[in-house]
């Protein structure tokens, strides 16, 4: 079995690593999130953490020696899983739901019912159109060209939003700019190449990648997939 233990040099200050002594289920006080390295999905559930600011462990999975563990805690053998005292959780917007109604400041779903609805029916839309594909694109970076081509007019139908606001649901950073950040972070790393006319979206990208949370919340793996 595959030790959890890492040795990130440049993890940030509230970003906590899980030591041999703590094996194999991390600090019980906090939450711990099981974090894929380079995964988009894990990816989301760091930035929710640092956005938050609370006091959390992230537990690094290294996907391509992955550790036997993972398949205790979660039955599809799947990271991102968060383990807070009993509750054990899997898929990143269940997660992420959680962690915003466990720590409401700053609140990433809408208050509002009917807003929180839409919301909800946008992440599944994501999902749908954007984030299942991303195993194709993991898997096969060179080929995967319907894959590619899809997410990239899917993207590119979102551009003429950011002409008018700054996030996806307004003014006010939400759990959709959480949801889809991973992935427009990687769109070189995917090979994605975008048109003029999405420059826009590319705009609201920067927004996002220049926030204290994101920044943080990034393993050193993600930060050189983008140039
Ligand atoms: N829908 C899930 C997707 C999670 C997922 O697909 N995780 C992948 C990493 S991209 C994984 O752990 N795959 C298992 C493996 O690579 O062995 C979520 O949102 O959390």
């Amino acid at each position: 079995m595959q030790s959890l233990a890492v040795t990130e040099q440049d993890a940030p200050r509230a970003r906590r690593v899980v030591r041999d002594s703590e094996y194999p289920w991390g600090n019980t006080t906090m939450m711990n999130l099981y974090s894929g390295t380079t995964d988009p999905f894990s990816h989301r559930c760091r930035i929710v953490l640092f956005e938050k600011g609370m006091d959390f462990q992230v537990i690094d999975v290294d996907l391509f020696n992955k550790p036997e563990d993972i398949a205790v805690i979660n039955p599809y053998n799947r990271v991102p899983v968060l383990v807070d005292r009993d509750l054990v959780l899997y898929e990143s917007n269940i997660i992420n739901e959680y962690i915003d109604e466990r720590f409401p400041h700053p609140q990433l779903m809408p208050p509002d019912p009917i807003m929180r609805a839409r919301a909800r029916q946008l992440l599944h839309t994501f999902e749908l159109e954007l984030f299942s594909h991303i195993e194709a694109l993991e898997k096969n970076p060179k080929g995967a060209e319907k894959e590619r081509a899809h997410v990239r007019d899917q993207l590119t139908q979102l551009a003429p939003i950011f002409t008018k606001q700054k996030f996806l649901l307004g003014e006010e950073f939400s759990m959709l700019d959480v949801a889809i950040a991973p992935l427009l972070w990687r769109l070189d790393h995917y090979g994605i190449e975008l048109p003029r006319s999405a420059a826009p979206l590319m705009k609201y990208a920067e927004r996002i990648f220049s926030r204290q949370g994101f920044i943080d919340a990034m393993t050193p793996s993600e930060k050189v997939m983008r140039r």
